[in-house]
């Protein structure tokens, strides 16, 4: 009869782990094939391990959190993702749009919580001017200066520029005259051409998304960067993506934090396919953690992934729990059960029942 420490998950990782533990702990990259092993590999406590020794070297017992709110100030949508609840056609019923003063109405509360970040983003609206979204930066600047605005994903970027007749670039240049801080990382889904075509065939291409964030990047706005998984994607699909997003951050920079982004089933098109469960989850957070060896940071997003699973992500690889949020549309409206936001006392306190230091931060990572 094994004792504990003689059980092979605790006392050593399982064979297939060992070359790819090896060059982790030597600090070397990890290939596509390494990035297949972690996919495919059973030894779940040893990858999480992995992952957590690499979060350690970076982060000590360090866990990050925002005071942050969420506006969504439209769901109007032109396209069709196959995934998406969230967007609508005018007319149809839940449509919604925000006029600038109901967006600056829910903007009001931000300096009494403290708020350090805005997260705005919303559907490709058919038809708002690029001035509405100037409009919208410059007047929360002008009310909330030192709240950090953290918005349009590089698909609304594109297509404010389609609409517009200019260039992305001459889009975001005008977004940074106003007052934009960082680009979310949503709408980059999975880059894979062959995933693409299945759940988003419109949508922004990956090249164009990753031109976008190199764009923001050379312009001195930084970015976050997402993966929405758990869907028609394969594991391949998977490490594609996050060396895609390793490459640019390599020419860049520019990226602060990967958030991998549990598919939501409900009320969208493609309902019939299962939500990925937490052992699902959790390797997503690990393996992102050990691939993109250049990103400072990995968050587990508490509204998507549920409070039980964020809290336990901190030991598989992530560092930031994300942020109070307050109000948020994008997974409610398919099917999320997870509040819509959180005081700061409830995240410092799972932080620190998960055994990590709470450090809050702003946009920038910067503790306070
Ligand atoms: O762009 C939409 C995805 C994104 C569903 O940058 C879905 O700090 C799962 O990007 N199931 C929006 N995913 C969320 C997002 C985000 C969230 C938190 C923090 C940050 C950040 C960014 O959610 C969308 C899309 O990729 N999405 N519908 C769904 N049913």
């Amino acid at each position: 009869m094994p004792t504990l420490v003689e059980a092979p998950a605790v006392r050593r990782l399982a064979p297939d782990l060992r070359p790819v533990a090896d060059k982790v702990l030597a600090g070397e990259r990890l290939s596509f094939e390494d990035g297949l092993v972690l996919y495919a590999t059973r030894d779940l406590a040893g990858l999480g391990a992995l992952a957590n020794a690499e979060r350690t070297r970076r982060h000590g017992r360090k866990a990050f959190y925002v005071l942050n709110q969420h506006i969504n100030y439209s769901n109007l949508c032109t396209e069709v993702c196959f995934f998406c609840a969230f967007g609508k056609r005018r007319g149809q019923e839940g449509a919604y749009e925000m006029s600038l003063d109901e967006v600056f109405k829910k903007a009001e509360e931000l300096d009494v919580r403290h708020a350090t970040e805005l997260h705005i983003v919303g559907g490709l609206h058919p038809d708002l001017p690029l001035s509405y979204y100037v409009d919208m930066l410059r007047g929360l600047k002008q009310r909330h200066p030192s709240v950090a605005l953290k918005a349009f994903t590089a698909v609304e970027i594109d297509w404010v520029a389609q609409l517009s007749g200019i260039t992305t670039r001459e889009v975001l240049v005008r977004l940074k005259e106003a007052g934009i801080d960082s680009l979310p990382g949503g709408g980059s889904e999975v880059f894979h051409e062959e995933v693409r075509r299945r759940v988003c065939p419109e949508k922004t291409s990956a090249e164009k998304w990753l031109d976008i964030h190199r764009e923001a990047h050379s312009l001195g706005i930084r970015s976050n960067a997402t993966m929405l998984y758990g869907h028609v994607e394969e594991a391949e699909h998977r490490v594609d993506h996050l060396m895609r997003l390793r490459a640019l951050q390599d020419e860049t920079g520019g990226f602060l934090a990967f958030i991998p982004l549990a598919f939501h089933p409900e009320n969208a098109y493609m309902e019939m396919i299962p939500a990925p469960g937490g052992v699902e989850n959790l390797r997503n957070v690990a393996v992102a953690r050990l691939m993109l060896d250049n990103f400072d940071h990995i968050k587990v997003y508490w509204i998507m992934l549920g409070l039980a699973i964020a809290q336990v992500g901190l030991s598989w690889g992530a560092d930031d729990l994300d942020g109070t949020v307050i109000e948020e549309k994008i997974y409610h409206m398919a099917g999320a059960t997870t509040p819509e936001g959180v005081s700061a006392d409830l995240l410092r306190h799972l932080i620190r029942q998960a055994g990590y230091v709470p450090v809050e931060r702003d946009a920038l990572y910067r503790e306070r």
